[in-house]
């Protein structure tokens, strides 16, 4: 049977504000958070396919890119019907779309329907007073002004999940940001609503969506105190309640109900492979899930053994298909969290040799490192900034950027972008970008590598190994050598190897000598 095409996939994530500006400057406004500097567009993003095309992903997530304030930089929307002025128009996403999809590139957008901008008319119509047509859309409770109604800790502020509102005399609950008020999915109201807005950009063409914050839906109508040793902690990170899984097998029945295999890949941002597991329900609810355990273990190979493990032993028998990330927008970079380019580079191997979907974060393939942001250019209240740096896509002023030579682009760039920059990095076939090109091949040319079993190698202190196979190709084996110590070791491949590819560029093509250099990883296949 052919795998859906997301389960072949791999996945790039657009942060969209830093990718890439189009248009020019004066096209649109900037981000009034960051002072009105200009950020990347949707324009940006077209002009960079061929890079995406020759380094060879398979389909984009776009982050959100809809009419916003911007307090959460788009993670605050105020109309899901849209494109922000910032970043372009209706026009430019169906060009983008089409564009990508001539080059054989998907695309998914991010969906928010936890909570939506305070300036979304359905919020401005809910406070506006207590009998207002939306004021059920939000989750509103009595109480006194100096006590919020439970102890549940907002993300970012890490104050009270709850604002009072002064003109109707009651509190709100937001999950993030006050400017981010939670809507309440136990109104039928605002599920019509959001299915909707999914059929919106369904009909348009969109191949899927990556589901904000999607265990968050459901909520205990009690709305129970957290535990107290955990109530410090947001409880964007604990939500979990029975009460989304009707909700999610609903959108996989819309979802699945459009011809071409559309998906839903949830943000389960729940620090436990477990509990993930059980958002892909009996395989109706999410296609593919969000796991970051494994973007939070350190550099060991202990810690990754585990964690593979964890997704193995959960994943593996109720057929849910696995997700792998190493960075995105909210995280420090793998690059500057594991503090070296040489591990950043055997990273990507073990990334891209693991069974199930990968997503890599725009810049991984350049080896960014995280931006060092003045105190006077912080704009996040997340503190995510570093990771947001734009991208650098040539040497010299601007560095690919319409417009960048003459003015600010709205976060600073990341360290040395004259060298560490895309045009650079792709006339040097040594380069790290070299590198994850040679592995998207690789894995692209072997099914063993997109969808056989994970099989774990006994191995050296220091090394993970793995192999492999696929059931119907004998023959297309692969083994995966990962040496996370940093001085060479012996490690012996279970048949006589060659070489497929190697985290440094040496060798490949040739026989494997059975040594991993430092902080080096390889790909091996028999011969
Ligand atoms: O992130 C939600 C989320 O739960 C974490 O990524 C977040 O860092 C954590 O809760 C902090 O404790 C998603 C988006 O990826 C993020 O960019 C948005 O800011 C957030 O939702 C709100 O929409």
């Amino acid at each position: 049977m052919t795998p859906p095409w997301w389960a072949d996939a791999v996945f790039y994530e657009i942060y969209v504000p830093s990718f890439c500006r189009g248009r020019p400057p004066s096209a649109g406004p900037g981000l009034a958070p960051a002072g009105g500097r200009m950020a990347g567009d949707l324009a940006g993003i077209r002009r960079r396919l061929d890079h995406l095309q020759w380094l060879g992903v398979d389909a984009l997530w776009l982050t959100p890119f809809y009419p916003s304030p911007m307090a959460d930089f788009g993670y605050d929307v105020a109309d899901y019907c849209d494109v922000s002025p910032a970043f372009g128009t209706l026009d430019d996403f169906d060009r983008l779309l089409a564009d990508a999809r001539d080059r054989g590139i998907r695309v998914i957008a991010d969906w928010v329907p936890n909570h939506t901008s305070d300036r979304h008319p359905w919020f401005v119509d809910a406070r506006s007073s207590r009998q207002s047509p939306h004021r059920e859309w939000y989750v509103w409770r009595d109480g006194s002004p100096d006590r919020p109604p439970n102890n549940w800790t907002a993300a970012f502020t890490r104050g009270p999940a709850w604002t009072w509102d002064e003109a109707t005399g009651q509190w709100y609950l937001h999950l993030f940001l006050p400017e981010q008020p939670d809507l309440d999915w136990s109104n039928p109201a605002v599920e019509a609503a959001m299915h909707d807005v999914l059929r919106f950009w369904l009909d348009r063409g969109i191949d899927g969506f990556r589901v904000d914050v999607v265990h968050a839906l459901g909520k205990d109508p009690a709305l129970p105190d957290a535990p107290p040793d955990r109530a410090h902690l947001p409880w964007s990170s604990q939500n979990d309640d029975p009460r989304t899984h009707p909700i999610l097998r609903r959108l996989r029945a819309l979802v699945d109900s459009y011809a071409g295999d559309r998906c839903l890949v949830g943000e389960v941002y729940l620090l436990s492979t477990t509990r993930v597991a059980r958002y892909y329900g009996q395989g109706d609810e999410l296609h593919m899930a969000f796991n970051f355990p494994p973007l939070y273990a350190p550099w060991t190979a202990d810690a990754w053994r585990h964690r593979i493990r964890r997704v193995e032993e959960e994943m593996g028998p109720i057929g849910a298909w696995p997700t792998w990330v190493l960075s995105n927008h909210d995280n420090a970079r793998h690059r500057t969290r594991y503090g070296s380019e040489a591990r950043a580079r055997a990273a990507a191997v073990l990334l891209l040799g693991l069974r199930g979907t990968p997503f890599l974060y725009a810049g991984e393939e350049l080896g960014l490192e995280d931006a060092e942001v003045p105190a006077d250019r912080v704009v996040d209240p997340g503190g995510r900034d570093g990771c947001r740096a734009p991208i650098p896509w040539e040497a010299g002023a601007g560095h690919g950027w319409e417009g960048a030579d003459r003015t600010d682009v709205w976060l600073p760039w990341p360290p040395d972008p004259d060298r560490r920059n895309a045009a650079y990095l792709r006339s040097d076939p040594g380069s790290i970008l070299h590198l994850y090109r040679r592995l998207l091949a690789a894995r692209r040319a072997s099914p063993a590598l997109r969808r056989g079993g994970y099989e774990e190698l006994d191995a050296p202190e220091g090394v993970l190994a793995f192999r492999r196979v696929a059931a119907d190709r004998p023959g297309d084996d692969r083994v995966v050598l990962v040496n996370f110590g940093d001085s060479d070791v012996g490690c012996a491949a279970p048949w006589p190897a060659t070489v497929v590819v190697d985290s440094r560029g040496e060798g490949e093509g040739g026989p494997y000598a059975g040594v991993l250099g430092a902080s080096a990883a390889v790909v091996l296949a028999p011969g």
